[in-house]
């Protein structure tokens, strides 16, 4: 239980305390040229882990060009990007022990490919055909492996905080030695669910890290019209949790913090907080256009704190990569993007009764019910449905 024992203190006069007083300081270990700043910390890491993780951040700005030009191509119909995330999500991605729960928002695709999830995998959950996990079931890019152990992504904002603090309570419980990480953005920390979920996991001490990605912007509302305070990093303060905000375009640091927050979750099975500043480089999503709502020199400034590009320059100074390495990952990744997409685009869609069978036990009837109904709509207006999954099924 939290400790409430503290002494306390005592003032004559009336005194306002102004939370603005405490100032979180930004860890920060990798400098823009690759080099570390002076006195910062190395966190473990080796040449094998290092590369795995500039695999994936290379993996992930390919998949997210190549899958943006599909959805404008007319071949998905909804893609959003990690682009100028990739440190923040797979710092903590790498801090990570493989059966740590993963619950994530939805722009933490990088988290999973870490993880393992193959091309196929996404194509198909991308392209809903008979091969996705989800069998056609969520939107694009609403992944989920149970295998992998990342949960389903939920599209309503903030469902996943409450779900983690219960999640790692029960990992608590059954006294497992691993912890739940949960991704959200810093308009997400805006809903009901973040305060029932962050005060829930404080109060029952679960072994949670909630990691906030503060990029900027919720859609087209600026990071300053969504908060008066400092951030989201006080708010762990004020519910009680220990909180850490690190420069969330810096993989060092984000792993470093990671690592740490994940030996004091485990260790002393109690929630913690980091809040990694970053920024969104892309759109919010393929439906969204932010030319609308910001400028492209606010956006050029970002780039040049470009995440995958500071990466890659301190591992080229460890003499671990090059640019003809990166030249022909690049290269590797684009081809096999392009010709995974040609596989997936033409398989079938999953049966329309999978819509309802193994969601539950036994199908209830008014899913029976409704699902007839789909039935009968697609054979009545067949032209609308001509990909409607599992037509030749009815
Ligand atoms: C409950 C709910 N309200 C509104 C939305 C619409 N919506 C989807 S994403 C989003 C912005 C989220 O911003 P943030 O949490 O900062 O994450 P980011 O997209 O910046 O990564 C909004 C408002 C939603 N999906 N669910």
């Amino acid at each position: 239980m939290t400790d409430n024992s503290a002494q306390p203190q005592h003032c004559t006069e009336a005194t306002l305390v102004d939370g603005h007083a405490l100032v979180f300081p930004t860890l920060r270990v990798l400098q823009a040229d690759g080099s570390l700043y002076e006195q910062a910390q190395l966190p473990q890491i080796d040449k094998a882990s290092a590369l795995k993780i500039y695999h994936s951040c290379v993996f992930t700005r390919v998949l997210d060009e190549r899958m943006l030009a599909a959805q404008r191509q007319g071949r998905i119909s909804f893609y959003m990007t990690c682009t100028g995330e990739e440190a923040a999500v797979l710092g903590a991605a790498a801090a990570l022990d493989d059966a740590d729960m993963i619950m994530a928002q939805y722009r933490e695709h990088a988290a999973l490919h870490y993880r393992g999830f193959t091309l196929e995998q996404f194509m198909n959950q991308m392209f809903s055909n008979i091969n996705d996990l989800g069998k056609g079931r969520q939107m694009p890019i609403h992944y989920g492996s149970k295998a992998l152990h990342y949960m389903t992504i939920s599209s309503p904002l903030g469902t996943q905080i409450p779900q983690a603090a219960g999640y790692a309570y029960g990992q608590k419980m059954r006294g497992e030695d691993n912890v739940t990480i949960c991704f959200f953005g810093e308009g997400a920390a805006s809903e009901g669910d973040f305060h029932a979920g962050l005060n829930m996991a404080a109060v029952h001490q679960a072994p949670v890290i909630f990691f906030c990605r503060n990029n900027g912007y919720a859609i087209s509302t600026p990071a300053e019209e969504q908060y008066a305070g400092d951030g989201i990093a006080p708010r762990g303060v004020g519910y009680g949790i220990k909180t850490i905000r690190v420069d969330g375009n810096d993989m060092l640091a984000v792993l470093a913090a990671t690592q740490l927050a994940r030996q004091v979750a485990l260790e002393q099975q109690c929630p913690v907080l980091i809040e990694a500043m970053s920024y969104r480089l892309g759109a919010h999503s393929s439906s969204d256009d932010p030319s609308g709502y910001r400028s492209k020199e606010e956006e050029q400034k970002w780039r040049e704190h470009d995440p995958v590009l500071r990466y890659k320059l301190w591992l080229q100074a460890q003499g671990w990569w090059s640019e003809s390495d990166d030249e022909a990952l690049y290269q590797q990744y684009k081809q096999e993007v392009l010709a995974a997409v040609k596989v997936a685009e033409v398989l079938p869609m999953p049966e329309l009764s999978t819509l309802v069978t193994d969601v539950y036990d036994e199908v209830p009837k008014h899913l029976s019910e409704q699902l007839e109904q789909v039935k009968t709509q697609v054979q009545q207006y067949p032209e609308y449905y001509r990909a409607t999954a599992g037509k030749e099924h009815l």
